[in-house]
């Protein structure tokens, strides 16, 4: 039996929970339950935080999980990814007052900025040679500005709809993520067989979907 861990609620269930029935795994699943176990395929499901992800499959809590790169390459866990999968496409950005004046990325030299995500901030900001200083907060980024806790923030956009309803500008693309399979790298012989006929299905229900 192999075991996958995957968002119990939010922007990455739907589409993960689509993806195992598409590869023809049948299972019974209810709200309240955290675990369930397909009906026709050795394949147990962990219902988790997303941020709780990648450090369970690191541990062999679950053997394999489904998450956003953002997620995983903050949490510095990049070598654990199988698959991406090309769902929940996003973008991690800076964005400013959009009144503010902005040229380039050496206008941000010395400013405080407010993000959930401050490790892929900080190796933006090395690569570009500016230091700021970075307030990590878990929530409501996009407010930070407009109550004086930061002059810029870093957060996970998709239509934009969200920056431009809090008065904010786009101004630096950070990082492009999306939903990426990953596993843990000392599976035994059965679970990587089970693995590689589940990543099997994964290309098949891909080709199909091109
Ligand atoms: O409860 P749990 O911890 O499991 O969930 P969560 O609230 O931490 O995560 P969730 O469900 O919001 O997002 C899960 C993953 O979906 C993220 O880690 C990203 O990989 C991906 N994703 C894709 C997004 C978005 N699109 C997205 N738009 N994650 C967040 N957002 C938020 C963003 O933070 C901002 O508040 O949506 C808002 C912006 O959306 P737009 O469309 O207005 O730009
Ligand atoms: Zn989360």
């Amino acid at each position: 039996m192999l075991r996958i861990a995957i968002q119990k609620s939010g922007r990455l269930s739907d589409d993960s929970l689509n993806l195992i029935r598409e590869c023809g795994i049948s299972f019974i699943s209810s709200s309240l339950k955290l675990k369930t176990e397909s009906t026709n395929f050795p394949l147990e499901i962990l219902f988790l935080r997303d941020d709780d992800i990648p450090g369970y499959v690191a541990d062999g809590v679950a053997d394999i999980g489904i998450v956003g790169e953002n997620v995983l390459v903050e949490e510095g866990k990049q070598d654990l990814t199988v698959e991406k999968l090309g769902f929940s496409k996003c973008r991690l950005s800076l964005a400013v007052p959009k009144a503010d004046e902005y040229n380039s990325i050496a206008d941000l030299e010395g400013k405080n900025i407010a993000t959930s995500y401050p490790n892929l901030l900080q190796d933006y900001l090395t690569k570009h040679g500016v230091t700021a200083h970075i307030h990590t907060i878990s929530g409501s980024v996009e407010i930070a500005p407009s109550i004086g806790l930061a002059e810029a923030i870093c957060d996970i956009v998709s239509s934009g709809s969200t920056l431009i309803s809090n008065g904010l500008r786009e101004v630096e693309r950070v990082f492009s993520s999306q939903a990426v399979l990953i596993a843990n790298d000392n599976l035994d012989e059965e679970k990587k067989q089970i693995l590689e006929k589940l990543l099997f299905r994964v290309h098949a229900v891909q080709r199909a979907q091109r």
